[in-house]
């Protein structure tokens, strides 16, 4: 069986943007030259031998998936689909302003509290955020109506906890005591087509369109300690928001390479209100980010990969006039910066039995640059842990 790649040019974008309808026209035409190499168990063409392993079993690569971090990055075959889970955690300790490193202490007597001159409020921040992790759980499934178009659908559950320092009164560094806060929910349900650009023997390009609806929650509340000793319950901060509130476009374009054990891909992804501001007077700034990674893959079962991810994003457009206190996470200029995160990743991919077409994944990331828009909590470190099945 042979088929023309050289006929293969890169698709007029326009005419896969005319929607799924039309597709399935000339997905006959495109099927006789498209043979993705980044091939997932359910999308290696019927005709090709070289990659069946026996029994009759497709084969699995471990590095046909991007490192697990990244989302939207593979395609199906068309009728293929499959279902994924991802719990991804996020620790952050620590203030920074811009990139240098900023005390509570320094912060309670330098940093202006920009809600001062309203009744109660100190002249100086007060209260300060210390420690937070952010506990993320994802479901996802894709599905391709065709060879050149997968649909794909995320729901996040959400959880976050922030620990606090509160100082007494309104000057000085005496400790009044700590809290801690929690939110947690549904986030911003993300339904995304994945449309093809190209494909050669060893190139794959498409284009992510992804669009969210405000489902996460905005107006979270909780308990905090006030400098004076009081425990109000009161709307938390944006960064405890569970989610953005508009509806946000994610478009983003996705490369793939390879070259027999080693694979590589880059993704820009970007996040872009598609309103000025939501319910309660705000909108979260655009964010931009651009990633790139190399796998080796070991064996069909395991590959390794390197990852950089590099992201800026606006501060907080407008204000919620329910949000109010001498604490940097109430002020929305405090929100966005830049952030460049390197991180290690392994990929699994059962061969056989049982375990044949599971996908088990990790990836772990530090940041090794960032520059805040503060005083803004710092991160640590984060990691992504999933599983993925095709059918
Ligand atoms: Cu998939």
């Amino acid at each position: 069986m042979s088929k023309n790649r050289t006929s293969m040019a890169i698709h007029p974008v326009a005419s896969h943007l005319k929607g799924i309808a039309i597709t399935a026209a000339f997905t006959t035409l495109c099927s006789l030259s498209s043979n993705p190499v980044q091939a997932d168990e359910s999308h290696m063409p019927s005709g090709s031998t070289t990659a069946v392993s026996g029994g009759g079993h497709n084969h699995v690569r471990a590095d046909a998936h991007a490192p697990i971090g990244v989302m939207g990055e593979h395609m199906h075959k068309k009728g293929g689909w499959m279902l994924s889970y991802r719990y991804m955690r996020m620790d952050m300790e620590g203030n920074r302003i811009g990139e240098n490193k900023v005390s509570p202490e320094s912060i309670v007597t330098t940093v202006p509290n920009r809600f001062f001159g309203a009744p109660g409020q100190p002249k100086t921040l007060r209260i300060v955020p210390t420690e937070m992790t952010m506990d993320m759980h994802m479901l996802g499934a894709m599905y391709a109506p065709t060879d050149n178009v997968t649909l794909m659908f995320m729901l996040p559950m959400v959880r976050k906890s922030m620990d606090h320092l509160t100082f007494a009164g309104g000057a000085g560094t005496n400790i009044r005591g700590g809290f801690t806060t929690v939110s947690q929910g549904v986030g911003d349900a993300r339904l995304s087509a994945l449309v093809r650009l190209y494909d050669d023997a060893n190139n794959h390009f498409h284009l992510n369109l992804g669009l969210s609806a405000p489902t996460g929650s905005i107006d979270e509340r909780d308990n905090i300690l006030t400098p004076m000793g009081a425990r109000p319950e009161v709307r938390l901060p944006y960064a405890m928001q569970i989610g953005t509130g508009t509806w946000d476009l994610h478009p983003g374009l996705t490369y793939l390479g390879k070259s027999n054990a080693l694979s590589w891909g880059a993704q820009y992804r970007a996040e872009i209100r598609l309103e000025s501001e939501n319910d309660e007077g705000y909108s979260w700034g655009d964010k931009h980010a651009l990633t790139a990674w190399v796998a080796y893959q070991w064996a069909p079962w395991i590959s390794t990969s390197v990852r950089l991810d590099a992201m800026t994003q606006e501060a907080i457009d407008g204000i919620d006039a329910q949000i109010a206190g001498p604490v940097q996470t109430a002020d929305p200029d405090n929100y966005g910066g830049e952030r460049v995160d390197l991180l290690f990743g392994v990929n699994l991919a059962g061969q056989s039995g049982a375990l044949h077409g599971h996908r088990l994944a990790f990836e772990f990331g530090v940041p090794v640059h960032q520059d805040l828009n503060g005083p803004q909590m710092e991160t640590d470190w984060l990691f992504t842990l999933g599983w993925q099945k095709a059918f």
